[in-house]
């Protein structure tokens, strides 16, 4: 049986990825490919346990850097165990929201972690398990994070400045740059349906290669 292909979308905070999730989803569904969809940080119960502690503000008690990064990679152990890895397995498509290219931007851009501890985490904890594609929904900082706000409160996360944020972008297009194989930038400041169809030009080809593949 052939082996899933693995999706992912990435974007800052408020880039759309929930919302264009659903248009991936749509797309598959109509291909007639059996999927799932997951996210990141979660995806399991335990791994959404770790969620809630990741995003989750406490100031008597502020999370070291070292932790957060641990954290992730603690939650996306259990993920890849006990879901990515047997969904692909069966010939199942994982469709995931953020995977460890949001470490590199947060934790490395963000943070200032050393890429290269972060690259030697994930190859402990995921080996070569990495996305055949992955979606960079790309849009300024401020209006991501003015959509985002428009959700509700803010979590630990998303109350960081406005620099880290800008950090965090700046990785992400730079690893769009570096890995132009796996990554399409989308621009995300346009409408919802304009990106829909931008997710759904690239999807065509890359269902196409898959099936020629299989
Ligand atoms: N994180 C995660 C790390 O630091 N390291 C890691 O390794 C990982 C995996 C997770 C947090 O953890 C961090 C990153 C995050 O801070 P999350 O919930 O996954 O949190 O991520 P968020 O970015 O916070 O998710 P958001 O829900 O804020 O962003 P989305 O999913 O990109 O945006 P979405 O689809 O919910 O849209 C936000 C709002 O904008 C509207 C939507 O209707 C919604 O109201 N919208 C649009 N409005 C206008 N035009 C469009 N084109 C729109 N598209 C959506």
């Amino acid at each position: 049986m052939a082996r899933g292909r693995f999706i992912t979308l990435e974007g800052g905070e408020g880039a759309g990825k929930s919302t264009q999730l659903q248009t991936v989803a749509a797309c598959l569904r109509e291909a007639g490919v059996p999927f799932i969809t997951t996210r990141e940080p979660g995806g399991t119960a335990r791994a959404e346990a770790i969620r809630g502690l990741l995003l989750s503000a406490d100031e008597a008690e502020p999370m070291a850097a070292e932790t957060e990064l641990l954290l992730m990679f603690a939650a996306r152990a259990q993920h890849v165990r006990h879901r990515i890895e047997p969904a692909l397995e069966a010939g199942t498509w994982v469709l995931c929201d953020r995977f460890t290219d949001a470490t590199r931007a947060y934790q490395g851009g963000g943070r200032g972690m050393p890429l290269a501890r972060i690259d030697a985490l994930a190859a402990w904890v995921h080996g070569d398990c990495w996305p055949d594609l992955t979606v960079l929904l790309d849009l300024p900082v401020a209006e991501g994070l003015d959509r985002a706000a428009k959700r509700g409160a803010k979590d630990r996360i998303e109350q960081e400045t406005l620099d880290f944020f800008e950090r965090v972008r700046m990785a992400y297009l730079e690893q769009a740059g570096a890995s132009p194989d796996r990554f399409r930038v989308v621009d995300a400041s346009r409408s919802e349906a304009a990106v829909a169809a931008s997710l759904r030009e690239i999807l065509r080809p890359f269902l196409q290669a898959a099936r020629t593949h299989d």
